[in-house]
């Protein structure tokens, strides 16, 4: 018995040290649009500034590569040749005019190479002018929304958020979650709703932020931005191939920081306008008449939906929250109070706690989740229904 523990032991020893680490990655497989297992060099560029950045990288490396050889091999150099145990002495001279005007202009000349076509790409990345297309990206705590705001598919808009599943994000309730986890290869690097855009099409993206700064990041673009809240900043990609291209938020934002990926969908110039006539005609159905007074039942069936997309990471499923952090929702003063108090802590917000404003969500959306939590988890709040229309009153 022991002696089969002895061995595990230094099986599991023995894997480590030849490479177990290797074995372990490649049950992971590649990520589509993302990085690949082991992948040391930067993301291929699928647009010209992405390649120009690849460029420069090496470039810069290179020059260090040789600069590093030269100066560290005249240092062995001559250290070995003119060691003292050869009977060498060291030589003793001050203020050598030709050696300081060298090491004065050499170094000059070597910045200047490097400022020329790194200036260059510089201002490349910042011409936004002459845009094909242009959305505005805005973050929020934490999913980013799309207004397609020129150019073809102008009105559409949207929120973008995390659709990898809870039950692979937590290990705790549910059986199975680990290998549900590692057989998804996009897990984390997924949404309900990709930006979708034309190949070869300039596309200027221009970012806000609702709360806190967030920052767009599309490996693959060689496109880096920061979204802050109360400026408006501005970015390009002109995307040379068809596929889906994946980022992260790429500014520290808070609890849920790493659930808030940003997906690219680019397509052929046809298949994109075909996305634009799907989605108008979506809004279009989709349009609610805000004053319509809902039956209780399908006002709960849509906040629990509503509830899953944007409340559920800190309240949870359960509608305990998470005792010390996120209050819980069941047995909750404020739902259970007067339904002008949800509503307005939903819209605006509370300052000073991770309860963000959603005034974003409509009125619908927001009357749903109310109602949905007025009744759930044995709630049973005096005021129990709140329709739109209640929303609307309390917007400012
Ligand atoms: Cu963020």
């Amino acid at each position: 018995m022991l002696r089969t523990e002895f061995r595990h032991a230094i099986e599991a020893l023995a894997l480590a040290a030849l490479g177990g680490w290797a074995t372990a990655a490649s049950a992971v497989a590649d990520m589509p649009g993302g990085p690949r297992v082991n992948q040391l060099n930067l993301a291929e560029p699928v647009t010209q500034v992405a390649a120009d950045l690849h460029w420069i990288h090496w470039f810069v490396m290179w020059v260090c590569v040789v600069i590093f050889v030269l100066v560290f091999g005249a240092m062995l150099y001559a250290i070995v040749k003119h060691r003292k145990s050869k009977g060498h002495a060291a030589a003793e001279f001050h203020e050598s005019t030709a050696v300081e005007i060298a090491w004065t202009i050499v170094p000059f000349l070597i910045i200047v190479a490097l400022a020329l076509p790194a200036t260059r790409i510089v201002v490349e990345q910042k011409d936004t002018a002459n845009a094909d297309l242009t959305i505005k990206a805005t973050g929020y705590q934490w999913k980013w929304g799309y207004d397609y705001i020129k150019g073809d598919g102008e009105g559409i808009s949207f929120l973008s958020m995390l659709s990898t599943p809870r039950d692979q994000i937590e290990d705790r309730n549910y059986p199975g979650a680990k290998e549900r986890r590692e057989q998804n290869p996009t897990y984390l690097m997924e949404v309900d709703h990709p930006m979708v855009v034309p190949v070869n099409k300039k596309v200027r993206v221009v970012l806000t932020a609702n709360d806190v700064i967030h920052a767009w990041y599309i490996p693959a673009f060689g496109l880096k931005q920061d979204a802050i809240p109360g400026f408006v900043r501005d970015a390009w990609f002109r995307a040379e191939k068809v596929g889906v291209f994946r980022g992260q938020c790429a500014e520290l934002c808070g609890k849920d920081h790493a659930f808030m990926p940003i997906v690219v969908d680019v397509r052929s110039e046809e298949d994109y306008l075909k996305w634009v006539a799907e989605q108008k005609k979506e809004m279009l159905a989709k349009a609610e008449d805000p004053g319509k007074v809902w039956a209780i039942a399908d006002l709960e069936a849509r906040g629990e939906k509503v509830f899953a997309a944007n409340c559920v990471a800190c309240h949870q499923a359960n509608g305990k929250g998470v005792p010390g952090t996120f209050p819980a929702l069941a047995g909750s003063k404020v739902v259970l109070g007067k339904k002008q108090g949800q509503i307005d802590t939903v819209l605006q917000g509370r300052p000073g706690t991770a309860m963000a404003s959603f005034k974003q969500l409509s009125d619908t959306e927001l009357a749903a989740v109310i109602t949905y939590t007025r009744n759930a988890w044995g709630n049973k709040a005096p005021e129990n229904i709140v329709q739109p229309a209640d929303v609307a009153a309390e917007r400012k």
